[in-house]
């Protein structure tokens, strides 16, 4: 069984590796079918030996596909999802868009694989930070029973996409040449600095992508009474998302619980033997099918608290390779139509 699939922003920064991951992971296709603006129509993508033409988007363009993946941001997927999957294809939407409505599952595979089969013919795929964040706290969550959550990222600037990747390298290459930094993802310089700053603000001060953290955290796990506060930064890294965590657990906890839950959660991977400076880093976690978790130890401030440093991939797990072990999902149990 071979599959005809699409991708919406194949030409942008997720598109680009989910292109490479499909095929590194020899997931069966019959016909890729590259989406984006008109802006790319026309223009030639190859992969190795392979090459295909850019179509423009448009309602036709999802006519015979048994699934789309799209990543082209929320506008498009409000323009497109809804029609794309009245045509028969299955949307595995990496935006926003849909994630907090009813009747579309919001999922991690290794967290809550039966929700994708749930589906009416739109898939959501987490926010990066929340589900790099929930690779670190699952097992946690399994081991102790999760009641409550303080987290800080440090997200890198693949996060904003193609964008924010070549913003980042204008401004070093700037500041290393003397010339003048532009300034045209971010309100403010990134290169050398921080932005406590990542989507939009609301009125009480957090930002959207603070209140992902605390919505989809709450659906993923079905734990509708989680706590979370979130501060969401923005780091000077091209790629990789770091998370530092304080949960508080209904049971007891112990590091060495901790450690083996983690050691032994499909997905992630312990690196926490801090007295050889080893630790989850993003220039290890770049590339990286698996998140790496590290400084386990006990929480100071919560009762039954552990506090934990959690990396990994945004553009991978955070996006591309969650949306394509979705897909994964569907093959593997005769969901994808074919
Ligand atoms: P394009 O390259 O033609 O602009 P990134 O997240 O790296 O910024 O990439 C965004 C992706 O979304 C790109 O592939 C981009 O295509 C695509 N995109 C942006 N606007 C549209 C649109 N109006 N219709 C379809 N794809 C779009
Ligand atoms: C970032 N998390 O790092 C964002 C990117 O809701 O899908 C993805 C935004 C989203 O900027």
């Amino acid at each position: 069984m071979a599959y005809k699939i699409g991708i919406l922003g194949a030409t942008g920064a997720v598109g680009q590796e989910l292109i490479r991951l499909l095929h590194e992971r020899n997931f069966p296709i019959s016909e890729l079918r590259l989406l984006a603006s008109a802006r790319s129509a026309g223009k030639t993508q190859t992969y190795q030996d392979k090459s295909w033409t850019i179509q423009e988007a448009t309602p036709d363009s999802f006519d015979g596909l048994d699934a789309c993946i799209f990543s082209a941001g929320a506008s498009q997927s409000k323009a497109f999802a809804e029609e794309a999957a009245k045509r028969g294809c299955i949307v595995i939407d990496n935006s926003s868009a849909f994630r907090m409505d009813e009747g579309v599952p919001l999922v991690v595979p290794e967290i809550n694989p039966d929700a994708a089969f749930e589906h009416k013919g739109i898939i959501a795929n987490p926010n990066c930070s929340t589900i790099i964040t929930l690779m670190g706290l699952y097992p946690l969550h399994q081991a102790f029973g999760l009641k409550s959550v303080i987290a800080s990222t440090y997200q890198a600037v693949s996060g904003s996409g193609t964008g924010g990747i070549v913003e980042l390298e204008q401004q070093t290459r700037a500041w290393a040449e003397g010339g003048e930094m532009k300034k045209e993802v971010y309100p403010h310089q990134i290169a050398f600095n921080l932005l406590p700053h990542v989507d939009v603000f609301f009125d009480d001060g957090y930002t959207k992508e603070e209140m992902k953290m605390l919505n989809e955290g709450r659906k993923i796990m079905s734990l509708p009474e989680l706590k979370v506060t979130c501060t969401c930064v923005r780091v000077p890294v091209f790629r990789a998302h770091c998370i530092s965590v304080s949960a508080e657990f209904e049971r007891p906890v112990s590091i060495e619980a901790a450690r083996e839950a983690v050691a032994g959660f499909e997905g992630s991977e312990l690196v926490d033997d801090p007295a050889n400076a080893k630790y989850p880093m993003p220039l290890d976690y770049s590339e990286v099918v698996n998140c790496g978790v590290g400084r386990i130890r006990k929480d100071q401030v919560f009762e039954n608290g552990l506090a934990l440093w959690v990396t990994g991939d945004q553009v991978w797990k955070g996006a591309a390779l969650n949306a394509i072990q979705i897909a994964e999902l569907l093959h593997d149990k005769g969901k994808l139509k074919g």
